[in-house]
């Protein structure tokens, strides 16, 4: 099943000028309402009249963080607050949240791609699904709820948090399919492990699983546990939350389709915002061809990754790669670029080691140093675990090309997800 099948299967060249349409009507609506773009624009010298096609996009100047930052809370709205129906925040490790607003229309088009995207991961209308994203400022729980009232499912809102109640209603509720983050959805699946729960008994099938980023070895785990088929869901607040992207169930690990006919992406360099070449990664722009109550134009989203399309796929929609990391969370380590994925990858190569780790940053004289913390899958004789160790470690070095300390510590011992996002990084650095 395809929910949309009219748009998701539009020929490149119908979809080209859709784009194209309503990229036009963007600019000029925003030329008129909002004095940010008004200004940017007037400052880079742009003739917005030689703005035809999402091709000549690249003329524009970026919108970045620091631009939403400098107008909060409401400063960069396109419609007046009458005509607001939603606001939602994104809590963001630093100073003020990110404030984004929804017109009716918005919710429609959030409700829209969120609903594609869980027929996409497998969902289908009469199917329960087990909502264990946060609800509240937090795009996730809302964003999915709506989507999948919209498909024609049951929502159990269950959101994220108190475990133990999510194993009960996973057991007597019977959902079909459940979404929450990766690193929840390890939680979930080690808990019924403890409790002796035949995961393969259970009714849910498919879990649609983001908001951080996660790897095979994350996939594998949390398919075996929960005896799913576990797919990716992309999105930020800022562009409208969950659905931006979504990983097609029977095409694992060949990327994500972008809603495209909403959201125009763009691959660009991170050292100097120069457009790449499809295949190319680099860091993901959008541009918002048609939310009313809070555009934005060349938005850096500071994630990484590719963009390319897939001939052999059923949707025409382009497809992007799963993201690597946010290029401001890189870590430089004796300058060498590490993102804590690469490191995630690594453990698919042993079976005697889960995904739960921690990557300690360190600064011991004047190098920096990072010990990988990862548990193993039982406990293993001290000759083993040596061994192991000094494999993981040529392993880390010959993939990433950083040599890394290693510590194996036994089952328990590295935080786990309670209900959201988990920080892999601990940087002790003055
Ligand atoms: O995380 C929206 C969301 C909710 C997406 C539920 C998917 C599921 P924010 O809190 O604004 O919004 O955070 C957005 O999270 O820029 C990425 O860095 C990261 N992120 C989101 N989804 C993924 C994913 C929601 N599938 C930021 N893979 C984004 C990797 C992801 N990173």
């Amino acid at each position: 099943m395809i929910y949309n099948s009219e748009i998701e299967t539009l020929k490149l060249e119908k979809l080209r000028s859709l784009q194209n349409q309503r990229l036009r009507d963007l600019l000029l609506r925003l030329q008129q309402t909002v004095p940010f773009y008004q200004k940017q624009w007037e400052q880079a010298g742009v003739d917005l009249a030689r703005i035809k096609s999402v091709e000549d996009l690249h003329k524009l100047p970026f919108t970045k963080k620091s631009h939403l930052r400098d107008h909060y809370p409401y400063g960069l709205f396109a419609k007046p607050m009458a005509e607001v129906r939603r606001i939602h925040a994104s809590s963001g490790t630093t100073g003020k949240p990110t404030v984004v607003g929804y017109s009716q229309n918005d919710l429609e088009i959030f409700d829209e791609v969120v609903a594609r995207s869980l027929v996409c991961a497998g969902a289908r209308p009469g199917m329960k699904l087990h909502n264990a994203y946060g609800y509240g400022l937090f795009t996730g729980g809302l964003g999915m709820h709506g989507g999948a009232t919209k498909l024609g499912m049951a929502v159990i809102p269950v959101s994220g948090g108190m475990t133990e109640r999510q194993l009960t209603i996973l057991q007597d509720f019977e959902p079909e399919v459940m979404c929450c983050t990766p690193s929840y959805a390890l939680t979930l699946g080690e808990k019924f492990k403890e409790l002796g729960v035949d995961t393969a008994s259970l009714a849910v099938k498919y879990a649609v699983l983001g908001a951080e980023p996660w790897t095979e070895t994350v996939r594998q785990e949390v398919e075996s546990a929960l005896h799913v088929d576990a797919t990716n869901i992309y999105g930020l607040s800022e562009i409208i939350g969950p659905g931006v992207s979504q990983e097609e169930v029977d095409e694992k690990g060949r990327g994500s389709h972008i809603w495209e006919d909403h959201f125009f992406p763009e691959v660009v360099d991170p050292r100097n915002g120069e457009p790449l070449p499809h295949g190319t990664e680099g860091v993901l722009v959008f541009t918002t061809l048609t939310k009313e109550a809070f555009p934005l134009v060349r938005y850096w989203t500071n994630d990484i990754c590719s963009i390319y399309y897939d001939p052999d796929s059923r949707r025409s929609h382009v497809k992007m790669s799963a993201i690597k990391g946010r290029s401001d969370e890189m870590l430089i380590i004796r300058g060498v670029n590490l993102f804590h994925t690469q490191v995630e990858a690594v453990f698919t190569e042993f079976q005697e080691l889960t995904p739960n780790y921690q990557l300690v940053v360190a600064r011991e004289g004047n190098m920096d140093q990072v010990k990988v913390l990862v548990e193993c899958q039982q406990d293993l004789q001290p000759r083993t675990l040596s061994y192991l160790s000094q494999q993981l470690m040529k392993r880390l070095k010959g993939n990433i090309g950083l040599s890394m300390k290693v510590e194996i510590q036994e089952s328990g011992s590295i935080p786990r997800s309670v209900g959201g996002k988990l920080s892999r990084i601990v940087d002790t650095r003055p």
